[in-house]
């Protein structure tokens, strides 16, 4: 119980200072950013700890996925089958206007989109592949 709490608080000020880096290296530029043009699948970050959509849907085979934060505050994106994350993407946006993108290779089947920041279990959506 002891070691537990101890290694929490570790966790967490590891996490304060990441947060603190990437306040100070965040404000030397602002570049517009845009969504590449060859984006397959669009997901937005709103407020109210959601996406843009509840339902979202792909063709089979890699995916181009962008993010994009209208949100104020931090969040991820990775994508789950069967409880189990699939592995080698996440997107992350740090604060409003930031966009990230990636690619993820899918085969047609039914996936949950999750943010797993902690605290926004409600930012959850069905990724349908066909
Ligand atoms: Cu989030």
């Amino acid at each position: 119980m002891t070691r537990f709490t101890r290694s929490s608080l570790g966790l967490i000020s590891a996490l304060t200072a990441v947060g603190l880096l990437g306040a100070c290296s965040s404000s030397s530029s602002s570049p517009a950013q845009t969504l590449p043009a060859s984006i397959d699948l669009e997901v937005r970050a709103v407020s109210g700890l959601k996406f843009d959509q509840t339902n979202y849907s792909a063709a089979a085979g890699e995916i181009s996925v962008g993010y994009v934060n209208e949100d104020s505050i931090r969040h991820n994106i990775v994508v789950v089958q069967d409880e189990t994350m699939i592995s080698g993407f996440e997107l992350q946006v740090n604060k409003n206007g930031d966009i990230d993108s990636g690619s993820v290779t899918l085969e047609a089947g039914t996936y949950l989109l999750l943010c797993t920041v902690p605290g926004h279990q409600s930012m959850k959506a069905e990724l349908t592949v066909s």
